[in-house]
């Protein structure tokens, strides 16, 4: 059986968690960094799970094996669900600090802290498209501490931990993540198809 996957994604910390996760079951990522492909994927849709088949399409008539695409984001009930979706494109302005301390400031009188990061992994493998899309369920930080991690991780505290992300051991976030749990999903998927 074939073990080597492409991820269709330009973020490194992405690529990171998806081989360390993978790994142990034998399968290897490859990065488009790996393959020579730089050009921008587009995320021009309004639902996690279009961007993501859009991300293994943008690498369809480029590669020939499997292909995964990952799209992702941090929803916020107290933020009507915001970022969401457009997680990656939100306060673009600022940096990923500051856009932390931007969302800790908007919830410093907020009772409902909690939150959700969503991840939605396509799947092309044989001419055939499969789809899962994860949640993990937490509460927002009262302060954006630590460094494990990227992007929202030092604001996500994951339900049963007093921690975020940021300051947990990696291997619980790989463990426990919305990534992880998707990842979960798509290897049964593969060992099962
Ligand atoms: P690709 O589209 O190239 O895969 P991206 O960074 O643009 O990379 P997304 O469109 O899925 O990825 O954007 C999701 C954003 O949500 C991402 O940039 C992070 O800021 C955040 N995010 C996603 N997963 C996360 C995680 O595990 N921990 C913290 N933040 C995360």
């Amino acid at each position: 059986m074939n073990k080597t996957i492409l991820l269709a994604t330009h973020n490194h910390n992405k690529v990171k968690e998806f081989q360390e996760i993978l790994q142990p079951y034998g399968y290897d990522v490859l990065s488009l960094k790996d393959i020579g492909y730089n050009k921008e994927i587009k995320e021009e849709h309004t639902t996690y799970k279009d961007n993501a088949i859009a991300k293994v399409e943008a690498l369809e008539h480029v590669y020939d094996g499997i292909i995964i695409g990952d799209d992702s984001g941090f929803e916020i009930a107290a933020l009507n669900f915001q970022p969401g979706v457009y997680s990656a494109r939100f306060m673009p302005e600022y940096s990923i600090k500051e856009r932390n301390q931007a969302i800790v400031e908007k919830l410093k009188n907020e009772d409902d802290r909690s939150c959700a990061f969503v991840c939605s992994i396509a799947c092309l493998k044989d001419d055939k498209l499969w789809v899962t899309i994860n949640r993990s369920f937490g509460t927002v930080a009262k302060e954006v501490e630590g460094t494990n991690g990227f992007g929202y991780d030092p604001i996500f505290i994951p339900l049963g931990y007093d921690k975020p992300f940021s300051l947990l051991d990696r291997s619980i976030k790989n463990k426990i993540s919305h990534r992880a749990l998707a990842i979960e999903a798509l290897v049964q998927y593969l060992e099962n198809s």
